[in-house]
């Protein structure tokens, strides 16, 4: 069987890691590892799918996944690649976000016969003491060589700088693995690249303090072609909550990758052959729309299920092929009453997600981005009119891929 070395290589996933050489053969038996994380939000975003599924394909080689659950770090706050300090939350909030990422998480791994583990560092942080904990864990820090990790690099060179809460998220982090090597034989840590300084701050302490192998290895972020991070929209973050992104708005996404960033998305986001990758992303001109469709179907199948994968491609279809009902189009419901309080196409816009604010629908009507019924608006104060509402409402449309169907009810 193929080293899982060489198949996550091959499909785009490693940026970094320690002793390779040794990595490969601590892999060629069944390993447990760790990545972690951070409840900042009551959703996974995409930003974490690229480690879920090398999560998953960990598993199916055999190795045991631990998906820690930052209800103790996120207490702190990473400072890894942030300019600004993070706003701190409270432990009710990192709690139920805990609650929702776990909920998530169950969609991708095999947690069957303890195949793969959730904890929570909440559990050992929350409670450790201060001055223990600095002579058992800070005395093995030097801060000459955090003050060079490149974690701290960006807020290094603000005005606000650095807290010192903030300083102490490295030890935080290296502890989780220190504390996952003793309770499951944790060998090594997997993240994005961000992560690296952190992670080689994990494995460098059970390795001075264990005299034990401890490993890191990073994932490259999703990045396009031209070197943006991935998935953000004009709604803001690509989320894995249904609630939070729909469906088809995470379907229309993958739909409408440029062209460059297919293959790298095929090899990274589903779990299909590499040559079926390769002959996919070699499509050319109007053929790789075909890719582009394969590559959202089958990453939407994998984050919400096949149910709601081929509902997306149906609306899809319906509003680029012609045919299928509109059905399934994203729609906003407004209830008679609001509608006769505000009905005006700017309000729809933003009311609908396909625009941010007022002012940026008004700026878009003005920039003949905007129609109704491919009739295009021009008047940034016009208002749905009741005879624009055929029985399947009104179709609203920003740009070429933005689209609601607006329901009066
Ligand atoms: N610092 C990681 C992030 O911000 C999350 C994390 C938390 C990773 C605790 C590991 C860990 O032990 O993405």
């Amino acid at each position: 069987m193929e080293h899982i070395l060489d198949i996550l290589k091959e499909r785009g996933f490693i940026a970094q890691m320690t002793f390779e050489d040794e990595l490969y053969e601590q892999l060629k038996s069944p390993t447990t590892f760790y990545v972690g994380f951070d409840p900042t939000a009551d959703s996974l975003h995409i930003g974490h799918y690229i480690p879920i599924m090398a999560m998953a394909h960990m598993q199916r080689a055999g190795h045991r996944p631990i998906a820690l659950m930052g209800g103790g770090t996120a207490m702190i706050g990473d400072p890894s690649g942030k300019t600004d300090m993070r706003k701190m939350l409270t432990v009710e909030t990192i709690d139920q976000n805990v609650e929702c990422i776990k909920k998530q998480m169950s969609r991708f791994l095999d947690f069957s016969d303890n195949k793969a583990l959730i904890v929570n560092n909440g559990d050992w942080l929350r409670h450790l003491n201060f001055i223990d904990f600095m002579r058992d864990i800070g005395s093995q820090f030097s801060v000459n060589r955090m003050l060079t990790a490149e974690c701290y690099k960006a807020r290094m060179a603000t005005e606000n700088g650095l807290s010192f809460l903030e300083f102490t998220y490295m030890l935080m982090q290296s502890y989780d693995f220190l504390e996952l090597f003793h309770r499951y034989g944790c060998r090594l840590e997997m993240g994005g690249n961000d992560q690296w300084s952190n992670m080689l701050g994990g494995a460098d302490l059970v390795r001075k303090k264990e005299n034990e192998k401890a490993f890191a290895c990073t994932f490259q972020l999703l990045l396009t072609h031209d070197g943006r991070k991935m998935g953000k929209t004009e709604a803001g973050a690509l989320w894995l909550d249904p609630v939070k992104t729909s469906p088809y708005n995470f379907y229309q996404y993958w739909r409408n990758v440029d062209d460059k960033d297919v293959e790298k998305c095929l090899a990274l986001l589903t779990f299909l052959p590499m040559d079926e990758v390769h002959r996919l992303g070699a499509l050319k001109d109007a053929e790789i729309n075909e890719a582009k469709k394969v590559l959202a179907y089958e990453v939407t199948k994998l984050v919400h299920g096949e149910d709601e994968a081929r509902n997306a491609a149906a609306a899809a279809e319906a509003l680029f092929g012609g045919g299928a009902s509109a059905s399934n189009v994203p729609t906003l419901e407004v209830t008679s009453d609001e509608w006769t309080q505000d009905a005006r196409i700017s309000t729809l816009l933003v009311r609908s997600g396909l625009c941010k604010s007022q002012s940026d629908a008004r700026k878009q009507i003005e920039q003949n981005a905007v129609s109704v019924n491919d009739v295009k608006i021009t008047d940034p104060a016009a208002v749905l009119s009741k005879d624009q509402l055929g029985e399947d409402g009104a179709m609203l449309k920003k740009g070429k891929k933005g689209f609601c169907r607006i329901v009066v009810l």
